[in-house]
């Protein structure tokens, strides 16, 4: 076992918290909803039963409308900002009664997951029959996307705040801050007294983020409220990637435990999700998908990491899954550069040393290389693998990193929380 994976196993036994695991301590002190899924997979790897109670945790929090929150607060802490107080997420009619917690999601990660603990496990017995304990529970999670997310009734889903979509500060949500002139909110910061302010996102971001909260409060976190108010309603590609790579290992699945009921639901989501999803979001000019804003009807046409991700979910042909990757290597893969970069670094929006503007971050790497992989595209897999355990092996295991080589030379091109938790989890993944 290399000193890296014994590093790696150590982030995440000291981010364990008995039931679920923090993503990092101080700045992201509760569970979230996609890094725990993504936690579970490196957890898998060396200790099973805590990948299972990671993932049993999580939807012990599932509402009682399908929903599943983005934080869980399990403990209080005063080192994270919004807390249960602000969020007020009871105010949902079928909101949990037993914990705390935000009133948005985050990507549906949870099905692929399930595949991937089942690939990982060395007693397939033993692990089917912890995915039988919960695998409705998932498929409820996506009953809840499809009757109450997709108003037009097109297999796709929308994400109604940033925080939803996991990639919180893109570039890309610059165009719908500018359509909102939120009130100056009165807050203290938490994450600024943890992390350098340069790295994180601007007070003023933080003003749309809790508008965009208190329009749904306002309407008790109602689902058709909010589609019909909300300032920010995207088609994200990203999140609905991950929701068709989950459909897709529900079948998987389903079929496995010869659970064939469900089974042509999903089959029909899936048809529908997949057709929409090459049609709507896919941008010929840009050579790649792009987020839709569905609120005022428009494309937002930026190249980002999530432009990428339906490889992911083998969502392109053969042909047009190359050709991305072309677009990929023009733009973010010159020979200075790491890959992937979050953002087009050819765009004047790009920052390579903020949040979500511009770094590269190893979940959406993790998910590049798997899905090149599917597509056979081994030489840039390797690449991107490779890339993945210099930035990690160089830095530590940080929240982001510089895409930049040259600022690596020195071990300080991470960035964000140390010892962060996904970060960990995947790269044990990548190396086994
Ligand atoms: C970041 O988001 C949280 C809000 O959810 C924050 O900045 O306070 C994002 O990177 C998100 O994708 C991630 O799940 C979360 C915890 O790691 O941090």
């Amino acid at each position: 076992m290399s000193e890296l994976y014994k590093k790696a196993i150590e982030v995440l036994e000291n981010n364990w918290r008995g039931r679920f695991s923090i993503p990092c301590a101080k700045l992201y002190p509760f569970q979230w909803f996609w890094d725990s899924g993504l936690i579970a997979i490196g957890l898998a790897h060396f200790d099973m039963e805590k990948a299972e109670t990671e993932i049993k945790t999580l939807l012990d929090s599932q509402w009682g409308n399908g929903f599943i929150p983005h934080i869980i607060f399990h403990s209080e802490s005063d080192s994270y900002f919004p807390g249960p107080d602000f969020h007020r997420s009871d105010l949902h009619p079928q909101s949990s009664k037993k914990y705390n917690s935000t009133g948005m999601t985050q990507p549906p990660v949870t099905g692929f997951v399930l595949e991937e603990i089942y690939r990982i496990s060395k007693d397939k017995k033993a692990t089917l029959k912890f995915i039988e304990s919960t695998i409705d529970k998932v498929f409820f999670n996506h009953q809840y996307f499809y009757n109450n997310r997709d108003p037009h009734n097109e297999g796709l889903v929308y994400i109604y705040h940033n925080w939803e979509s996991g990639t919180d500060n893109s570039p890309i949500w610059d165009d719908i801050w500018d359509t909102m002139n939120p009130p100056e909110y009165t807050f203290e910061r938490r994450d600024t007294t943890h992390v350098d302010p340069s790295q994180r996102p601007s007070k003023r971001e933080y003003d749309h983020y809790l508008y965009i909260i208190d329009i749904a409060k306002e309407h008790n976190y109602s689902d058709a409220k909010i589609a019909e108010l909300s300032p920010f309603l995207v088609q994200d590609p990203l999140f609905n990637a991950m929701l068709i790579k989950s459909n897709e290992s529900l079948i998987y699945l389903y079929e496995k435990l010869g659970k064939h009921e469900k089974v042509s639901q999903l089959k029909k989501w899936q048809e529908k999700s997949i057709q929409s999803f090459n049609s709507k979001l896919f941008d010929e000019e840009i050579g790649a998908y792009v987020h839709y804003d569905l609120r005022n009807e428009r494309p937002l046409q930026f190249l980002s990491s999530s432009s990428f991700s339906p490889l992911f979910a083998g969502i392109p042909d053969e042909e047009r899954a190359n050709a991305m990757v072309e677009v990929m290597l023009k733009k973010f893969g010159g020979e200075h550069q790491y890959l992937c970069a979050s953002f087009d670094p050819t765009s004047e929006r790009f920052n390579p040393k903020k949040y979500w503007r511009g770094p590269v971050w190893i979940n959406l790497n993790w998910m590049l290389y798997n899905g090149l992989k599917k597509y056979e595209i081994n030489d840039i897999a390797q690449r991107v693998k490779q890339d993945t355990i210099d930035m990690l092996q160089n830095n530590g295991f940080y929240e982001y990193f510089d895409s930049r080589k040259e600022m690596h030379n020195n071990g300080k091109a991470g960035y964000g929380g140390n010892n962060f938790s996904w970060s960990a989890a995947l790269l044990i993944d990548l190396l086994e």
